[in-house]
């Protein structure tokens, strides 16, 4: 369905404000969002790019309560690093806001209000967990207990991390509450639904017959939850970190995150613009895209839309790009076990070289399936890509233009043929990358891009200026009056992908570039992006005489592919390398961090088996009577001397003082003890039973042992020395 629309509304999933964004996050979401509104905003394209911290739901309480500090203190910490690194990124949301906002808070409850008088919500009891000692209903992730697929002892109410399989707590082998280790109870609670099964005959016309433009592993899972048939889903959780459920008789109750997180992106519109973010909102000349990852489909696409439609007053998604997943190094990324690579490190570890983390990602992005990301590729693309054919081709043209023609570009031309049909590709990529765009294909999109350094340096290499200029300067004049027209060209169509170089790049050929509306200055200020000393990425305002610049040519999207976007005459900055080589050394650090980080992994799995081991108890033994056990004549001794049992691991000869008498015993607990260990110590021993030659020696008795799970063992000692031979029973 082809429809022209006045403006657009890019959407990004709110990070959930515990714990850092990682690799996995931006190649997913961010990047390709970020690629998608600068290039629209390029095109003079009225464009909002909303996003925020996701600041409620359970996994945010639970760390809070693990460290010992309040949720409030967590999203506090995780919403400045994640707001920051992605700005160090050059991530350029209009807004970063939060759903702790006082904007939110209120516009998520009026939005619960309004359905509920609407009468949209049935209300439901149902038996949940509760936790009778901290007198708490306990979230699912609350519970633990023993996986029943896996055997995992620490498997959650909600999931087993262990196995990956989804669990119901009802699932959970003894359960028992994360708060106070109680065993749960099951209680009674009312809570609101919103009835999906209502609106499933509008999302199939809606989603399967309108839009089956959508991404096919969108519209997929869409059609599997359609077929599956909707259920009511539960919007309030019994829980004290949230939006509170605004009516009575819900003390104790707030909304689900995932009720109140998608209508984040409405309250963050409305803080930044609150005269006119209706317009963005509630006007079907405005696009709505919502970037999300593809485990948030189905809120984005059925739950959130289903809302959207109950209000009444919204408009819904036109697309909801969605990528696969990324990969680490052959590994699911994954934050509890710390494999991931995560942004703010990036950015602290690489600065400068953000765009090459941005080209990475996208030119390695899980459009269609799931991708790995290696540092080894990480540093090929760079070294290979970005400086070999980009790089190079822009410091050659630049540098060539100072030396032979003072930075001027310049002026008497001997024109060849394959000038012109050099530039004459250039039409025809940019046509494709804006096909690509338009269609969220960012990886193609970005080909076509690095097309056109290809074309730019093949042709400077083909017409070899350094070695014309020794004999023809008009030649050479005309080589780099080309050259700097593909410079020009580069410097627009990688504005999106990489803009720090191309903002650079702009730099070293003196040009400004159109940046659209500045929605983060209120209402909407037009401006132009000129790079400026000490400035770099300000956004400054068209001059009110109405030139776009003193002097500075701008450019802007359709300027790509001219033959003449800067003219002769035109004085260009000096050069610079656009982009760095990443040494071997750089990425083997990076490597190295990871091994580190495996290596750990694998030290806590054995130290949390062994953990296991050493708990298991082992079985109760058949009942004795009373004269079974009077048999049994068990008392204090006192160890005199010890030694190793020759050629064995495990023996050692005691020499034992039973008050009775001196007697040897032979006991298998060389690997707890050494023979020092053992002299003077007073212990308890089986007197009386059968003698029995060990390895030549005979032994009479037994040394009393504990012995736990994982086979550890402890002699018995009396709690103070005692005299030797006293009875135990
Ligand atoms: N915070 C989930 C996620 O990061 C969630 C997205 C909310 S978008 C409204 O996977
Ligand atoms: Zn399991």
């Amino acid at each position: 369905m082809e429809k022209n629309f006045k403006r657009t509304l890019v959407t990004c999933a709110l990070p959930y404000a515990n714990g850092p964004v990682h690799i996995g996050h931006l190649a997913g979401v961010y990047v390709p969002a970020d690629i998608y509104v600068r290039y629209l905003r390029m095109r003079g394209e009225d464009v909002l790019f909303i996003c925020g911290s996701d600041e409620h739901g359970v996994p945010i309480t639970i760390k809070a309560r693990t460290q010992g500090v309040t949720p409030q203190d967590i999203v506090d910490k995780y919403h400045g690093i994640i707001k920051d690194s992605f700005l160090k990124l050059g991530i350029n949301f209009d807004i970063y806001s939060r759903t702790t906002s006082k904007v939110h808070d209120k516009n998520a409850s009026e939005f619960f209000r309004k359905l509920y008088d609407d009468d949209k919500f049935i209300t439901k009891e149902s038996e949940q967990y509760y936790d009778p000692e901290a007198k708490t209903f306990l979230a699912d992730r609350y519970i633990i207990g023993t996986c029943p697929k896996c055997g995992n002892p620490g498997a959650y109410g909600d999931q087993c991390e262990k196995c990956g399989s989804t669990l119901s707590p009802e699932e959970l082998i003894d359960p028992k509450s994360k708060l106070s280790g109680a065993q749960p109870i099951k209680k009674k609670t009312k809570h609101w639904y919103l009835p999906l099964d209502r609106y499933e005959p509008w999302l199939r016309d809606w989603i399967l017959e309108q839009h089956k433009e959508w991404r096919s592993n969108v519209y997929g899972q869409c059609k599997s939850w359609l077929d599956g048939g909707l259920q009511p889903r539960a919007v309030s959780r019994d829980l004290d970190w949230g939006v509170p459920v605004p009516v009575e008789g819900a003390e104790g109750k707030v909304l689900y995150v995932w009720f109140d997180a998608p209508i984040g992106y409405i309250s963050n519109t409305q803080e930044l613009l609150p005269e006119s973010w209706e317009k963005w909102w509630k006007d079907k000349d405005t696009r709505l895209i919502h970037f999300i990852g593809k485990d948030n489909i189905v809120f984005h696409c059925i739950v959130f839309p289903s809302m959207l439609k109950a209000e009444g007053s919204y408009i819904l998604p036109d697309n909801v790009p969605s990528n696969e997943f990324l990969n680490l190094e052959g590994d699911k990324i994954s934050t509890s076990r710390n494999w991931a690579v995560w942004l703010n490190e990036y950015v602290d570890d690489f600065p400068g070289q953000e765009d090459v983390l941005r080209y990475v990602l996208c030119a390695n992005a899980p459009e269609t399936k799931d991708n790995d990301f290696t540092w080894k590729d990480f540093q090929q693309r760079n070294n290979s890509e970005l400086v070999a054919i980009f790089g190079n081709f822009v410091n050659r043209a630049v540098v060539l233009t100072h030396k032979y023609f003072g930075g001027k570009v310049p002026a008497d031309l001997k024109p060849e043929p394959i000038d012109s049909e050099t530039l004459a590709q250039i039409p025809a990529l940019k046509e494709s990358l804006e096909a690509n765009i338009g269609t969220f294909h960012f990886r193609e999109a970005l080909k076509d891009a690095m097309s056109i350094a290809r074309v730019g340096n093949k042709y400077i290499s083909d017409t070899e200026p350094w070695k014309v200029a020794k004999t023809d300067m008009d030649r050479t004049a005309s080589i780099l009056y080309t050259s700097l027209q593909i410079c020009s060209d580069l410097a627009i169509a990688f504005e999106p992908f990489t803009p720090f170089a191309a903002e650079k790049l702009r730099k070293m050929l003196g040009i400004g570039i159109e940046a659209g509306t500045d929605h983060r200055k209120g209402e909407g200020t037009p401006t132009v992006n000129f790079f400026k000393e000490g400035e770099s990425r300000a956004l400054h305002t068209v001059p009110s005489c109405g030139c776009k610049s003193a002097g500075e040519p701008v450019v802007s999207w359709t300027d790509l592919g001219k033959t003449d976007i800067i003219k002769p005459g035109h004085q260009i900055g000096e050069a610079e390398l656009l982009f760095s080589k990443v040494e071997d050394s750089v990425v083997e650090a990076q490597v190295a961090k990871l091994q580190a980080t495996k290596e750990a992994n694998a030290a806590a799995a054995k130290d949390a088996e062994a953990k296991e081991a050493a708990s298991h108890i082992a079985e109760p033994k058949p009942e004795v009577t009373f004269d079974d056990f009077g048999k049994m004549d068990i008392r204090t001794a006192t160890v005199l001397a010890a030694e190793r049992v020759p050629k064995t691991d495990k023996l050692l000869k005691l020499s034992i003082d039973t008050g009775i008498d001196r007697r040897t015993i032979v006991s298998g607990i060389a690997d707890y003890y050494s023979p020092e260990d053992m002299v003077g110590k007073q212990i308890c021993i089986l007197a009386n039973l059968q003698p029995k030659v060990i390895r030549g020696i005979e032994s009479r008795g037994m040394i009393l042992m504990a012995k736990q799970g994982d086979g550890k063992m402890r002699f018995i000692t009396p709690q103070e020395v005692l005299i030797n031979g006293a009875v135990i029973n």
